[in-house]
C-alpha cells in the first residue's frame, strides 16, 4: 500500500533556459529548494483550476478600500454582506485614516457566487480598491 504522505522523487527535462529561469525564481523568492518552487506553482495552478472549473466549494478573500465619507456607502455594504450571510464567513474593518476604509471580507461557496459578490461590492461608488484573492483547498 502506498503512502498518501509520501513523497515521491521523479525526474523532469527542461531546457536550459527555463531551468535558469526557475533557479532565478528560486533565488528571488527566498525558497529553499527548486522541488519547493515546483511544489507550489503544481498548487497555485491547481487552485486556479478549481476556480476555473467551478463546480466545488471554494473561499476567496475580498479587500476593499472604500471611502468612509461616501453617502450610505458603510450601509450599503453592510446590506450586501446581510443578505448573502450564508457565504460570509469573517469580515474585518480597519479605519486607515479620516477617509479610508479598509475591510477584508471572507467568503465561502461556488466560486461563480464569490465572484458575483466580490463584483457587487466592488463596483459600488465609492469604493477605491477591490481585489479577490483565491483560494480553495489544495493537498498536502
Ligand atoms: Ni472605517
Amino acid at each position: 500500500m502506498t503512502n498518501p504522505e509520501e513523497t515521491i522523487r521523479f525526474s523532469v527535462s527542461l531546457p536550459k533556459p527555463l531551468l535558469d529561469e526557475l533557479d532565478q525564481r528560486v533565488v528571488r523568492k527566498g525558497y529553499a529548494s527548486r522541488s519547493e518552487l515546483v511544489r507550489d506553482l503544481i498548487r497555485e495552478r491547481i487552485v486556479e483550476e478549481t476556480w476555473e472549473r467551478g463546480d466545488e466549494e471554494v473561499a476567496g478573500v475580498l479587500t476593499i478600500v472604500y471611502d468612509h465619507h461616501q453617502r450610505e456607502l458603510t450601509q450599503h455594504i453592510l446590506d450586501i454582506q446581510h443578505r448573502q450571510y450564508v457565504h460570509i464567513v469573517a469580515s474585518t474593518h480597519v479605519h486607515m485614516d479620516h477617509h479610508n476604509c479598509l475591510e477584508t471580507i471572507i467568503i465561502r461557496g461556488m466560486p461563480a457566487e464569490i465572484e458575483r459578490l466580490s463584483l457587487e461590492i466592488g463596483g459600488l461608488r465609492g469604493v477605491r480598491f477591490s481585489e479577490l484573492t483565491r483560494a480553495s483547498r489544495v493537498s498536502n
